[in-house]
Order: C-alpha cells, then sequence, then structure tokens
C-alpha cells in the first residue's frame, strides 16, 4: 500500500504527460487503426484483478461501440475451464455451490488445489468445520503439498489422470448403487451409450494403473465418497490448467449430477476463483467468448444487448481468446493492444514469444498501479490506475457474493480508476453519451439493468432488484449472494431445463521424451502474489520462499547429480532459466515443480513464464500450465554469497544467479557465480571499507560505511559457509556501526530466529523448535498460544504441524 514503485502520473514514452494528452493519444491511436484496419485489429486484455464496474465499461465499449470481441482476461488463464465445464453441463456458467456448504458437508475433496497456500481463508474454515463435526478431507494433487497435512487421504495420483479418476468413481457410484435414479430421471439426460461406456471400462485396477495410485488407496477415496452424501469437490488450477481442462470439469460434475449430490446443503462441485473478482468478469462478459451478462453470441443475443447500449457497431461473434490473441499479435494483425491489471509478459505461457509480440506491436498500452513491469517495458503509454486501497467499486466471490469494495486511501498523485481511464477514452472516440459515467453507482445500476433486460428467467444471473438503487444506497450495500441456492428446485438453465451429463474420456498422458525426460509443474508459493509487483515490495513475505526454487524427487535428483542447494538450468523445447534446487519427497519421480512468481523485476533467474508451451484446451482455450515436457541440469558455481545494499541499487549485478529481496531500508541480493566476484565491488556505494580475507577458505567479506551508517556490504564465499542475513540487515538501520559488523553478528545479540514460519508474527524455524522442546507444546493452537504463530491468518499452521510432528518423531526414536 506503499508508494514504493508507483505508478504516479501517465508516461508516454520515458516522459510524464498530462492526463489529457495521454487520453487523447490512447483515443487517437485506437480510432485510426479501427479506421484503416477494421474493429479487429484492436484488442484489450484484461484481469480478473479490476472491479466489476471497470470491466463493464471496457467490455461495452470494445464489444458495442468499438465492434470486435477482441477484449479477453486472463481470467483466460485461469478459470475459463470451469466456465465451459458449467456451461456444458448447466447450460449457464453457474458454481453451483456456496460457502456455507463447506460447513455442513460430510466429505470434502480437494483437486488440483492448494487450499492451504492460495485460499487460507476458505482453509481455516474447512478446519474449523473438521474440527466441529469431524468433515472428512481429501486430497488429490500429484504432489504433497501442505494442505495434505492432516488430510485423511492424500492421492498423489499421476499428472492429467483426473477424468480416468472421476470416471472411476462415476462407476463405483454406480456399482455401489449411489446414484439418484429419481433426480437422474427428472432433472438431468445423458446421451446415448454413457453409462455403457462409464461401466466398461473403470473397474479400479485399470483406473489405479492409469492414475498410478495404490488400488487400496483409491477404493478407499471411492468406498468414502459413495458412504457419503454431503460431499463437496473443491478445484481449481490442477483441474482448469490443463488441455483437457474441460473434460476434467465435467468428469467431476457428472459424478456429482449422477448422485443428486448438487443443489442440496453441503453438496456440491465447488469450481474455487483465483482472482478477487474473477467472477465479476464472468458476470459482465468480460471473456472473448461471451457477450455480457451471461449471454453468448446468439444473434437475438447481439440485437437484445445492441438494443440496451444503443450501440453503433455490435462485435456478431467471439474475439481472439487470450493465447490466440498475442498469437495474432505476434503475426502484425493486432495494430493496437490495450492491457489492463495483468502482467502477460511474465504470466501466458511461452513467455518469450510474448515478449516478442508486445516489442512488435505497433501501439502498446499498460494500465498499471506500477511503473516498471516486466510488461509495461513495452508500453508505449503508461496509465496510473488506482490501487486496491484505493478503488471503489464492487467484487464477487467464488460463490457469487457481491461485495462493495470501499476505497480507505485517497488516490495518490494523479492517479485514477480503471473504469475512469476507459470511460475518458471511449469518449474520446467519440461516444460521450454512452459513456457519461460519473461515479461507479452509474455503472453498477446499467449493468444491474442489463442482466434483467428482456431476461423472462432464462438466465439465472439478474440483478434487477439492484437496477434503480440510489447512491446512497451503494455505499451502504451490504453483501448478497445472487441466484440463492441454483438448482435446488432441479431446474438447469439449458432449453430443456436438464442438467447434461457430458461424456468424457481419458486421453493418454503423453509418455516422457527421450530429450525432455521430465515434466514440468508450475504453481504458487504461500507467500507471493502472482508476478510479484506488489507482494515483492515487502520484506517479511519475501522470508518464506527468499529464492525461487525447482522441486524434484531425490530419485532424480541422485540421477541428475544435484544436491540441495545447488543452481539448476530448467530446459523446456520453449526456453530455459536458472532455479536453486530444492529436493523434495513431495514430489512424484520425473515431475518438478516451479513456482510462477519471480520476474526480470527481482531475478536473474526463476523465469518460469518462458517454460510452459501455448498448447490449450480445446473448449476453453486454457493452456496447459500444469505439464510441460523439461530437463534439468546441475549449474556449477564457484563461489556463492549476498550483497546488502541501502538505499541505491545497481540497474544489473554482473553474475550468473542474483535474486533481489526487499529488506527494510534496502535490498538484498543472493548472488552465485564464477571467476573472479571482485567485479561485484562495482555495485558497492562510496564510502569507508572494511574488509577481511580468508584465502584458506576462499571468503571475503567487504562492508562500506558512509557517515558512521552501513551502505553496503558483499559476502563471498568459495567454500565456506555464509552467517545469517539477518542480523547485518538489521545494522542498515543502526546509525552507527563499526569494523565489527564484519562479523555479522553483534556483541550479545539475538540467537538466529532461523527461516521464518509465520510471517504475521515474524517467528522463526528456531523459535518454533525451541519452544515446542522447552515448554512440551503438543498440538498447533498452543504453539499459537506460546508464540502467537498461525494465530492470524493461519496459512502457516499445516507447517506448524508438520515441525510438530517431525519432533515429536524425533523424541519418540530419542526415548527408543
Ligand atoms: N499465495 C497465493 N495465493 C493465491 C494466488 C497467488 O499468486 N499466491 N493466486 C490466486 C489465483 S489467481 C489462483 S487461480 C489460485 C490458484 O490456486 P491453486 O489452484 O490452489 O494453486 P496452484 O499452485 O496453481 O495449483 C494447485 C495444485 O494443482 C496441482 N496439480 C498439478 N497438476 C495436477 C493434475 O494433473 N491433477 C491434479 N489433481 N492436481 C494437479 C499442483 O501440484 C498444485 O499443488 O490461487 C489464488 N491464491
Ligand atoms: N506457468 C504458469 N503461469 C500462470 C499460472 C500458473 O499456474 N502457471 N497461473 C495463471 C493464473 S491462474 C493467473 S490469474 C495469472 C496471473 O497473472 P497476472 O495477471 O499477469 O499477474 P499479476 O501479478 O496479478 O498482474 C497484475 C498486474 O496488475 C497490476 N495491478 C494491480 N492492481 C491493479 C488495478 O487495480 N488496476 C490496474 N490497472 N492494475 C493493477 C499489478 O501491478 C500487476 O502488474 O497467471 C497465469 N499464469
Ligand atoms: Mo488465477
Amino acid at each position: 500500500m506503499g508508494l514504493t514503485g508507483r505508478l504516479l502520473h501517465p508516461m508516454v514514452g520515458q516522459k510524464r504527460a498530462s492526463w489529457d494528452k495521454a487520453l487523447d493519444l490512447v483515443a487517437k491511436r485506437f480510432r485510426d487503426a479501427v479506421e484503416r484496419h477494421g474493429p479487429d485489429s484492436v484488442a484489450f486484455y484484461v484481469s480478473g484483478q479490476l472491479l466489476t464496474e471497470d470491466y463493464y465499461v471496457a467490455n461495452k465499449l470494445m464489444k458495442g461501440f468499438i465492434g470486435s470481441a477482441n477484449i479477453d482476461t486472463n481470467s483466460r488463464l485461469c478459470m475459463s475451464s470451469a466456465v465451459a465445464g458449467h456451461n456444458r453441463a448447466f447450460g449457464e456458467d453457474i458454481v453451483p455451490a456456496s460457502y456455507d456448504d463447506l460447513d455442513e458437508a460430510d466429505l470434502i475433496v480437494l483437486v488440483g488445489s492448494n487450499t492451504a497456500w492460495c485460499h487460507p481463508i476458505v482453509y481455516q474454515r474447512i478446519q474449523a468445520a473438521r474440527a466441529e463435526r469431524g468433515t472428512k478431507l481429501v486430497v488429490i494433487d500429484p504432489r504433497r503439498t501442505e494442505t495434505c497435512e492432516g488430510a485423511d487421504l492424500h492421492l498423489p495420483l499421476r499428472p492429467g489422470t483426473d477424468v480416468a479418476l472421476f470416471n472411476g468413481l462415476l462407476a463405483w457410484c454406480d456399482r455401489a448403487g449411489v446414484t439418484d435414479p429419481g433426480f437422474l430421471a427428472d432433472h438431468v439426460s445423458a446421451p446415448e451409450g454413457f453409462w455403457e461406456h462409464v461401466r466398461a471400462a473403470h473397474d479400479v485396477w485399470t483406473t489405479a494403473r492409469t492414475c498410478d495410485v495404490a488400488p487400496a488407496l483409491l477404493q478407499q477415496f471411492y468406498e468414502l465418497f459413495a458412504a457419503t452424501p454431503r460431499a463437496v469437490t473443491l478445484f481449481s488450477q490442477g483441474i482448469n490448467q490443463s488441455i483437457r481442462g474441460t473434460d476434467q470439469v465435467n468428469a467431476i460434475i457428472n459424478v456429482h449430477l449422477a448422485t443428486g449430490r448438487i443443489g442440496r446443503p453441503g453438496a456440491a462441485p465447488f469450481s474455487i476463483t483465483g482472482q478477487p473478482n474473477a467472477m465479476g468478469g464472468r458476470e459482465v462478459g468480460g471473456l472473448a467468448s461471451t457477450l455480457a451478462a451471461h449471454m453468448d453470441f446468439a444473434p437475438e443475443n447481439v440485437a437484445r444487448v445492441g438494443r440496451f447500449w444503443a450501440a453503433p457497431t455490435m462485435a456478431t461473434r467471439p474475439g481472439l481468446k487470450a493465447v490466440d490473441l498475442f498469437r495474432a499479435i505476434g503475426e502484425g494483425r493486432i495494430k493496437a493492444l490495450w492491457i489492463m491489471a495483468t502482467n502477460p509478459a511474465v504470466s501466458l505461457p511461452d513467455a518469450g514469444r510474448v515478449r516478442e509480440a508486445l516489442a512488435a506491436c505497433p501501439f502498446v498500452v499498460v494500465s498499471d498501479v506500477i511503473v516498471d513491469t516486466d510488461s509495461s517495458a513495452f508500453a508505449h503509454v503508461r496509465l496510473p490506475a488506482a490501487a486496491w486501497g484505493e478503488k471503489d467499486g464492487t467484487v464477487t466471490n467464488s460463490d457469487r457474493t457481491i461485495s462493495r469494495q470501499r476505497p480507505f486511501m485517497a488516490l495518490p498523485g494523479q492517479a485514477r480508476p480503471d473504469w475512469w481511464i476507459v470511460k475518458e477514452v471511449a469518449r474520446r472516440m467519440g461516444w460521450r453519451n454512452a459513456f457519461a459515467y460519473e461515479r461507479p453507482a452509474d455503472i453498477w445500476r446499467e449493468h444491474a439493468r442489463l442482466t434483467a433486460y428482456q431476461n423472462d428467467g432464462a438466465r439465472l444471473l439478474d440483478l434487477r432488484s439492484h437496477a434503480t438503487i440510489g447512491n446512497e444506497a451503494y455505499d451502504a450495500m451490504e453483501p448478497f449472494r445472487w441466484g440463492g441456492t441454483p438448482f435446488a428446485d432441479g431446474r438447469f438453465s439449458t432449453p430443456d431445463g436438464r442438467a447434461r451429463l457430458v461424456p468424457v474420456s481419458q486421453i493418454d498422458v503423453q509418455r516422457p521424451l527421450r530429450d525432455w525426460a521430465l515434466t514440468l509443474n508450475t504453481g504458487r508459493y504461500r507467500d507471493q502474489w502472482h508476478t510479484m509487483t506488489r507482494t515483492g515490495l515487502s520484506p517479511r513475505l519475501a522470508r518464506h520462499r527468499e529464492e525461487p526454487l525447482v522441486e524434484l524427487h531425490p530419485q532424480d535428483a541422485q540421477a541428475l547429480r544435484i544436491v540441495d542447494g545447488d543452481l539448476a538450468r530448467v530446459a523446456t523445447p520453449q526456453g530455459d532459466s536458472l532455479f536453486r534446487a530444492r529436493i523434495s519427497e513431495g514430489q512424484r519421480p520425473g515431475e518438478i515443480f516451479t513456482p510462477i512468481h519471480w520476474t526480470d523485476q527481482q531475478s536473474s533467474g526463476g523465469r518460469t513464464g518462458l517454460l510452459p508451451r501455448s498448447l490449450v484446451d480445446p473448449h476453453s482455450g486454457q493452456p496447459g500450465f500444469k505439464s510441460t515436457p523439461a530437463r534439468v541440469e546441475r549449474i556449477a558455481t564457484e563461489w556463492r554469497g549476498f550483497l546488502i545494499l541501502r538505499g541505491h541499487q545497481p540497474a544489473r549485478i554482473p553474475c550468473l544467479w542474483a535474486t533481489r529481496i526487499a529488506v527494510p531500508d534496502g535490498v538484498l541480493y543472493e548472488i552465485a557465480g564464477n571467476g573472479d566476484p571482485a567485479r561485484l565491488e562495482a555495485c558497492l556505494p562510496r564510502g569507508d571499507r572494511v574488509e577481511a580475507i580468508d584465502a584458506a577458505r576462499g571468503t571475503r567479506r567487504t562492508a562500506i560505511i558512509t557517515a558512521g551508517r552501513l551502505t553496503g556490504v558483499l559476502f563471498v564465499t568459495r567454500t565456506g559457509l555464509l552467517p545469517s542475513r539477518d542480523w547485518l540487515i538489521g545494522q542498515l538501520e543502526a546509525e552507527s556501526v563499526g569494523a565489527s559488523v564484519l562479523a555479522a553478528r553483534g556483541p550479545g545479540s539475538q540467537p538466529d530466529k532461523g527461516p521464518t514460519v509465520c510471517v504475521c508474527f515474524d517467528v522463526g524455524l528456531h523459535q518454533i523448535m525451541a519452544a515446542i522442546r522447552a515448554q512440551k507444546l503438543v498440538d498447533v493452537p498452543s504453539i499459537g498460544q506460546a508464540l502467537g504463530a498461525g494465530t492470524n491468518c493461519g496459512s502457516c499452521r499445516p507447517a506448524l504441524a508438520s515441525i510438530l510432528a517431525q519432533i515429536q518423531e524425533e523424541t519418540l526414536l530419542a526415548a527408543e
């Protein structure tokens, strides 16, 4: 929320510009492109981090006035498979679940979701339900994540075999007689041959072999599911981000439809959202494949929305989906592109290609809150948007609850809300009356009216009670969920009111290729958000994982002669990047994992975006981010070390490996390289220099003291250990330091806290271990009482549980 790195005024090229000048330029370039090359020569690439009002205005401008549907969103990378799956099964993109279902379920199945890290609040709610009513928890994920800690079952399936697993479950339920014939007869239709197909191919043994899980484990899950009517299946990116994502979604929904476990308390398939307002984007129609307000491009819908908007040039067919859009940009077919609230140079698959496309695009506009991002490096115009605490509007969450987001901070500098920026461009393109919004409430009312417009019940999304809401009532709006309990009456949004069972088959999972024998899986860390433009500024958040790691199973590491802490190059046919190796039993052999977060702004390596291929699901266009053929090799370095700088930062650190970590009053770089490390001294500021060299260990420690204060530290070693950085970092804030800083430890200074486990209360591993031993703590709540750890956001509780388990095991062994 601070102003570090904030974009505070419009910029044209590298120069500051007035809003008038910047907006006129954007309007002119978009108008010129449309006039010369037609409406499909321009595009918007937007984001689930816009508010519903922002999204509505952008969608209206592109689809009703510019006359193209070339507006797509990063939700394409996130949940478009869920959208496509819902449409196929229900006839409308409805999430038929609410968070209350988690409280009422007896079984919760997490599929392809690292909930403990990515949805910590939901995860705490699940844990509370478990403590209260003994809800069973099953995790289906190829990796053993912290979400598996304390779960009743973990199925570490072969990636990409979820269709087989859920088809197997459906067959099991059929055989066990727990399908719901009444519900099927009255409310569901199945294509011919559906049941024969399910029954034929899916015995437990075959399925277990396909999924590479122990048959007994699989059977245990099937028995549990069959015996538990109140079951919620919650899924996210392990299901969606796949070239068979939509089929995987329908495989899950099929089971719930067939067992009638939908539209009832505690029973639902539950697609969980990633970004704060990805759902609001779906409601306004911000995907290139949807029109507006849950309508598609059927001619009657185009006519209806056109009438409502009094639109001069309606888009009549879907536009380009994200991956295709950037391909079109690369081919020169898009002459002007506007990116809002997303960082595609990092987050799209095959990001090297994306960068080439951006570099070749004649006109790129980026609306962002941060000056320098990997994408804004390609912008001709940068527009300063309002950030989270300054924004005013609404958002929708996973369970259709719409909440007001109210600003609690003033707009800094020249920053403006995204809706304001878009409507100003629209007005300058000539559509003054259609975009005469003065406040978010004006847009909200229009959006609500459109959802109700000629909606005779065909669409569940209907906000008519809000169509005439006053400005004050809008400001005072309480969160509300639309759609009630969808499908409680057994009526679905299809023409005949019946849900559809969709026949889906497991496609063969690609065998490892000779040169690319490993499979790369990618995803999130607990304490970073996507491309780190904001979380990367927080020293504390950096402590959980300071560097981008490639996690490998011990067997693979041994074969590759990689030990924990080595640098390793991950390569795929698309590109390559360096990572720090972490050996992990939680990986399946043959599969590696890297985080999506690091960018050019923080690191010389860790560039996961360069690695995935741009293959997409045929129905949804969502990329298969979770599975890319890859290989890994060890990269030898002669020395490693760290560099701490107060204030100033060099543009480049001249060595093989450098990752930047924000620290209070400065930055810390973890570094490694070959050759003479003396060239790094160029990065140090001017000042008095103290130095210690230990030739035997190949260690050299340099500190720079300027006017009594510590301004730079360079520690390098060829063989020895490096001291903890914490004490030195603390010295950046000290009024005066002396030559003793080279000891990296003050007189009588506190023992090292160890790696941070609880970020909220800044509690380290060593502190936790010491407290467990000294105070004989036996459970996670007692650690919380002793140290505070885990008592706020709770996302470290699985880590606390595993530390506890480890110490208990050691104590037992010692006793024996
Ligand atoms: N800390 C943090 N939280 C976040 C975010 C963040 O950046 N940081 N981003 C938010 C956003 S936008 C999103 S979309 C969500 C994503 O939330 P999640 O979906 O929970 O996160 P991911 O780490 O992308 O992937 C989830 C899991 O899918 C597993 N997986 C991979 N392949 C398969 C497979 O074939 N089958 C199955 N069953 N599982 C598989 C991976 O091993 C991984 O553990 O998180 C949201 N929350
Ligand atoms: N390999 C791999 N790639 C992935 C994924 C994966 O699992 N694996 N996950 C995919 C998923 S699910 C997602 S959601 C994407 C996320 O990827 P991105 O959307 O590219 O990531 P963010 O860092 O969230 O980018 C948001 C940008 O908007 C800016 N911003 C923040 N708030 C505002 C605002 O209010 N207005 C404006 N105008 N700008 C703002 C931020 O500074 C930042 O630059 O990544 C996708 N890419
Ligand atoms: Mo996402």
